[in-house]
């Protein structure tokens, strides 16, 4: 054996001789060192494999950016550089050689788009057929394929998903430069921080959530702001953390956090906020472990102990119900009841609670269930959107007759009208006053009962009587008196009414009470005037109130909220820039400011109460 091996060496074949060596030496290895070479060379070639993946994305994503930051008007930009084309198709036929080559040969950009299509068309032979059997078909496909959108759909294909055009007119463009200025304050400051403090340049954290990018991105994305979104995408895909071990608040987290991803991922499709809803999902679950299954207001989500708020034993009644479209909307897209029966459940106690004309006290406690007795009634802070949630829970499982929640969002509206509901003596403005341990009515109304307005014409339009369309204008009518009555143009937090001739006007603010948060209810409520109205009045009111917020509240680095809307020559900024001006405010602009009143339909969709789109389902 040895000699033969020999004489094929004599015979001059180099590799055979190479081989033979090798594999006589590789015999004299013993097993450990056999082994351990097997390891070896495996470890190598995974690691080449994952050096040539990532790669591989980070090109594509180098990429990505590049088409996202230049929206060039041909196929070379500025500075003569080729811009590179990426896979514009999720089916797509096209090489990334190919693509390249027609964008070479186009013309302008628009050209190349066009060319693009065409070409993946026909190498795709279910597009071809499209094409003949529907050309309606190719034509809105071709709509929806554009470069920029790229980014925004990938994953998922349902009739949820809107593909936005930007702005149409200067007002909307006034309002995407503001948000533009917003987001880059908070970019360049606060990134990944809850908020910007956008005088001393600086952040501030709540929850550690990074609230004011999953707030934002539904804005960002109905504005065609692809540049930021993709900003607050990546960051929500590669740094969003949920395991932070600090109490978080239920319903801010769920209105901000839980609404803002399931809205997103209705949108755009993308799982990345599924997997993100679900995980926060299961963390905020532990707050409904109580005795009365009332929830807690505050849980941590990393160690998932639920507690009482530390100022008080009770929770407040509005934010133990407004949790429910979103928690109903996680169930249903997980086909998971756990979340949904959990949030119904406290809508179903409180509504076997005794109530003042369907009225309710704005404390109740998770260990007994009940009300906090002797406690306020109000439409402002801590009741507010548990009449909003009465009626858009019932829009979102689709309208069923007679069902509790809907009786039970009449016979509220019935009790603020008959409890509620006052006239100022001399100017005659209707309002929406308050009743202090639950009986004394006091002549103050919170800038957080300006959603009722626009709520009770979302009801009006769904079928309630004709005394909710009623309410709703006189209401809107006097929540625009309290701005456009300041000299900053600017409503305060609260405003006072004339009740028996105590004040010389008949509206009036007190000192501590004329702070202006950037809120959004009024702009909210003047939305869906507009919308469901199609009166252009609505718009012309909300234009004159944001001209006021560019004069007073837009600063260096941002927007921020301030102190004092009685006094233009010195509002004192708080150097705060909440995260609903983003997520509410310049949104519920955005829309109401839109050449289309149904830019977002009313009959597919709900707000949440943080301006989130939820889908309404049939039952
Ligand atoms: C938002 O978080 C929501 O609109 C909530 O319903 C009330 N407070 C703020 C805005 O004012």
């Amino acid at each position: 054996m040895f000699e033969k091996d020999s004489y094929v060496l004599i015979v001059g074949d180099e590799s055979v001789k190479k081989r033979r060596g090798f594999k006589r030496t590789w015999n004299a290895l013993s097993r450990f060192q056999k082994n351990l070479i097997v390891i070896i060379c495996l470890a190598v070639l995974l690691l080449w494999m994952f050096v040539f993946i990532q790669r591989k994305n980070l090109r594509i994503d180098a990429e990505v950016e590049h088409v996202n930051l230049r929206k060039p008007d041909s196929s070379h930009n500025e500075e003569g550089d080729k811009i590179r084309i990426i896979p514009l198709f999720k089916d797509n036929q096209l090489s990334i050689k190919m693509q390249e080559e027609i964008v070479d040969n186009a013309d302008n950009w628009d050209d190349a788009i066009k060319n693009l299509v065409n070409a993946n068309g026909e190498v795709n032979s279910d597009d071809t057929k499209n094409s003949i059997d529907n050309p309606q078909a190719v034509e809105s496909n071709n709509k929806n394929i554009e470069p920029q959108k790229s980014e925004l759909k990938k994953d998922k294909q349902d009739d949820t998903q809107i593909s936005f055009k930007g702005p149409t007119n200067d007002r909307q463009r006034a309002v995407v430069a503001a948000m533009k200025h917003s987001w880059m304050g908070y970019k360049t400051y606060a990134f990944g921080h809850d908020n910007l403090k956008p005088i001393s340049q600086t952040y501030s954290d709540w929850f550690n959530l990074g609230l004011t990018i999953v707030d934002a991105l539904d804005t960002l994305y109905i504005m065609d702001m692809q540049e930021e979104y993709g900003e607050g995408k990546r960051w929500v895909e590669s740094e969003m953390n949920l395991d932070v071990n600090r109490d978080v608040n239920l319903f801010e987290t769920t209105i901000r956090v839980l609404g803002g991803l399931l809205s997103m991922y209705h949108l755009s499709g993308e799982e990345i906020y599924l997997t993100k809803a679900k995980d926060l999902g299961r963390r905020l679950m532990p707050s409904f472990n109580t005795p009365s299954k009332i929830p807690f207001s505050d849980v941590n989500l990393n160690t998932l102990s639920a507690h009482a708020p530390k100022w008080s034993p009770d929770s407040s009644t509005s934010e133990v119900t407004t949790i429910q479209l979103e928690f109903r909307d996680l169930s249903r897209i997980l086909n998971d009841p756990s979340f949904e029966n959990a949030a119904a459940m406290v809508s179903q106690k409180i509504h076997e609670l005794p109530k003042t004309d369907g009225l309710v006290p704005i404390f109740i406690n998770a260990n007994t269930g009940t009300f906090r007795t002797f406690s306020t009634i109000s439409l402002g802070a801590r009741g507010d959107s548990y009449y909003e949630y009465l009626l858009k829970q019932w829009l979102q499982i689709g309208k069923q007759p007679d069902h509790y929640l809907i009786e039970d969002y009449k016979e509220a509206i019935a009790g603020v009208i008959k409890n509620l509901r006052k006239e100022t003596p001399n100017e005659h403005h209707i309002y929406i006053g308050e009743l202090i341990s639950g009986k004394d009515f006091k002549p103050k109304m919170d800038h957080l009962t300006c959603y009722l307005p626009g709520t009770l014409l979302l009801g009006y339009k769904n079928g309630m009587p004709q005394s909710h369309f009623t309410l709703a204008t006189e209401l809107l009518e006097t929540c625009y008196q309290t701005y456009i009555k300041q000299p900053t143009g600017l409503a305060p937090e609260i405003t006072y009414f004339n009740l028996e001739g105590e004040s010389s006007t008949d509206i009036y603010v007190k000192a501590n009470d004329a702070h202006n948060l950037q809120r959004p209810e009024f702009i909210e409520s003047l939305y869906y005037f507009y919308a469901i109205t199609g009166n252009k009045t609505y718009q012309d009111m909300g234009w004159n109130i944001f001209q006021s917020f560019e004069k007073y509240t837009r600063v260096s680095h941002g927007y921020t909220s301030i102190n004092n809307v009685r006094n233009a020559k010195d509002v004192r900024p708080k150097d705060m820039m909440e995260t609903f001006w983003l997520g509410e405010t310049l949104k519920y602009f955005y829309l109401l400011f839109s050449d289309d009143r149904n830019e977002i339909d009313l009959d597919k969709f709900i707000f949440n109460t943080e301006a989130h789109l939820i889908p309404i389902r049939e039952n």
